[in-house]
């Protein structure tokens, strides 16, 4: 996905002009992977600009920091705040995608990452549909992939690690050259966890059904809670439950969840075509809600809004 730069990216508590927020190619994090970052969208309301769940995205980098060691040199209060500054000072009224990150910075090499400095940078930039606009609407293909997520031991799943998308961008690159639009990971128990970048739910006979995040090695993704709320909201029930491959063939509906994503039906998975190969009524229930709530337009979820 193309990205449109803009004005400012916050640097370490500075407002930073878009070319110049660079870093030395020794940087700590560019090597061995250990940093931490964030995905936040902001939507256009009628009230002009606000961000979605801002603090509990903060909240969770600063969880993904504490697993990883990192001590954040700014206080949660702070970075919320910062992450509206950017959204103000670079004029993104239509609504943006911001992205926190908190690297280690350039000071040693080798391994042990206790001397470097903690940098954050924030950046926000106009970002569409992440898997497309087609896929949003119609449905996307996925494939089951032959890469396994983490197993908890060999990479902390609840933390937005850097180096643990190494896993999603080789899942991804191998549904992508098979011409597909995303993969689904199967973790080392060979349940259903998660796909690369987005969280997953089956509907069956009526119940909505997504895998259970931390015994799956999934990332507790905050549009999955919004998702759940909402549905519950509608009148549906949900449950958080294990999920194989093949409940994945013969469900009635299917849909993943991400910030950057937002709520896609999946049309197939391995080329098995999902309930009538449109998106149900279910899907289409809850993805109309979602996009109500985050533009601000169900005031029940206006404590989810962080108004710019
Ligand atoms: N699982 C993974 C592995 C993941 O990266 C995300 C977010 C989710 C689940 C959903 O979490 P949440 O956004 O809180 O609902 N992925 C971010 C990064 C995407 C990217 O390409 O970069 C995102 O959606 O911002």
């Amino acid at each position: 996905m193309p990205i449109t730069p803009t004005k400012k990216i916050w640097m370490d508590g500075q407002l930073v002009d878009w070319v110049d927020a660079t870093t030395h190619v020794l940087t700590h994090t560019l090597h061995y992977g250990t940093g931490a970052f964030e995905g936040i969208r902001a939507y256009r309301t009628a009230q002009g600009p606000a961000v979605f769940r801002l603090r509990e995205h903060i909240a969770r980098l600063m969880r993904s920091c504490k697993i990883l060691m990192m001590d954040v040199p700014f206080t949660l209060d702070q970075l919320v705040d910062a992450c509206v500054e950017v959204v103000r000072v670079n004029d993104l009224a239509d609504g943006c995608y911001l992205r926190p990150l908190v690297y280690l910075g350039y000071g040693e090499m080798g391994i042990n990452p206790l001397n470097c400095p903690v940098n954050v940078a924030i950046a926000a930039w106009p970002w569409g549909a992440y898997l497309g606009d087609h896929g949003l609407e119609n449905g996307v293909r996925m494939k089951v992939s032959s890469w396994l997520r983490h197993a908890p031991n060999s990479m902390p799943t609840a933390s937005k690690t850097v180096g643990g998308y190494v896993n999603s961008t080789l899942a991804k690159v191998e549904a992508i050259k098979a011409g597909y639009d995303e993969a689904i990971m199967l973790g080392p128990d060979g349940r259903i966890s998660e796909c690369t970048g987005e969280n997953l739910f089956v509907v069956r006979e009526g119940l909505i059904i997504s895998p259970p995040p931390s015994e799956a090695g999934a990332l507790a993704g905050i549009t999955q809670h919004s998702v759940v709320t909402i549905a519950k909201d509608l009148g549906y029930e949900v449950s958080f439950e294990a999920l194989r491959r093949d409940d994945l063939y013969i469900a009635d509906e299917a849909f993943l969840t991400g910030t950057a994503a937002e709520v896609v039906p999946i049309g197939s998975v391995d080329d098995r075509v999902v309930g009538e190969g449109v998106p149900g009524p279910i899907t289409k229930a809850v993805q109309a809600a979602y996009f109500k709530a985050v533009r601000g337009e169900l005031p029940v979820y206006e404590s989810w809004l962080t108004r710019v």
